[in-house]
């Protein structure tokens, strides 16, 4: 792939692993991008989780899965939509290969309404379940009006513009924004859940952010946290009362979202404390999910310890 970064930046990819698994990301977006308008029904199925999984979620996993599994150096794929991992013939660790966790297609329900959803990708030098410390890299692909690519590995965060190649190339990566960081003022929110599911003392912090910022909420977390990167305020999938975990999945959605909003001068939390030192009990792990600005998150913290 015309790896555009190199040309822009001159800087050689940090970990080449981990650029071959984002040039397999890019490169499978627009067909899945493309492949959208005709997989807008339920697939009749249920992933790990127990939630009902639509045709697009399958195509993109299957797409995904197969071009990530072909990357020399990834050792097991995991994905939402599976129930467990699946070897790629390679010894995850620190000295051997990564272990890569992704969420084929973030916010599939946003496919009837033709509106944002995105892939989560977390790239781990450790087996799954592993901790958000173990991530190497992190990054995520917002289909909105452009397909973009999120990036983050520890030289920090870029914003790439992916675009299908010509005849049948291989699709192209443009950085736009070489080094992505959160703003220091803060202007939007964006909280899940129904509101009467929200525990007093969330709702309590809600009502003081919601007299201070805009509310941006789309239903994918993707096209959320990238409004929160793009503005600055925060994004949260709270604990609720009727699912103390909350919503997201640790392995395949917050830790890589916690890694990307760290890199660009964020903080995450589960409520408590940092998401990326959250101890996994199993690969489809739910943990309630806050990251935004630092003082924001601050706050929170200060509001759920009551
Ligand atoms: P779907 O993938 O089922 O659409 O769920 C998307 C998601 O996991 C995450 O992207 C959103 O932030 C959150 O769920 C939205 O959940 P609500 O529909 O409860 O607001």
């Amino acid at each position: 792939m015309g790896d555009a970064r190199d040309a822009e930046s001159g800087a050689e990819p940090d970990d080449p692993v981990v650029d071959a698994v984002f040039d397999a990301v890019a490169a499978a977006a627009p067909e899945i991008r493309a492949a959208l308008p005709g997989r807008r029904v339920k697939s009749g199925t249920e992933n790990a989780s127990g939630e009902s999984v639509m045709a697009g979620d399958l195509y993109a996993d299957e797409l995904l899965g197969e071009a990530i599994i072909a990357v020399d150096g990834v050792g097991s794929f995991v994905s939402e939509e599976r129930e467990t991992a699946v070897d790629a013939g390679g010894a995850v660790g620190s000295d051997g290969a990564y272990a890569v966790a992704i969420d084929p297609l973030d916010g599939s329900s946003n496919l009837r309404s033709n509106n944002a959803m995105g892939t989560v990708v977390g790239v781990y030098d450790a087996p799954l379940p592993a901790t958000g410390r173990d991530l190497v890299a992190a990054g995520y692909v917002l289909y909105g009006p452009i397909t973009t690519m999120v990036v983050a590995d520890e030289s920090g965060v870029r914003e790439e513009v992916v675009e299908p190649g010509d005849d049948g190339e291989r699709a192209t990566r443009t950085v736009v924004e070489a080094d992505l960081r959160l703003p220091d003022d803060p202007t939007v929110y964006g909280f899940g859940g129904r509101v009467p599911d929200w525990p007093d003392d969330f709702t309590a912090y809600a009502r003081e952010i919601e007299s201070e910022l805009k509310l941006r909420y789309g239903g994918a977390m993707v096209g959320d946290v990238n409004q929160m990167l793009t503005y600055g305020g925060v994004f949260a999938y709270p604990a609720l009362t009727d699912s103390p975990d909350g919503k997201l999945r640790l392995q395949f959605e917050a830790n890589p979202i916690a890694y990307i909003v760290e890199r660009a001068g964020g903080a995450a939390s589960d409520g408590a404390s940092d998401i990326l030192d959250v101890e996994p009990k199993g690969l489809h792990d739910r943990v309630p999910l806050h990251v935004g600005n630092e003082t924001l998150i601050k706050r929170l913290e200060e509001s759920l310890d009551g």
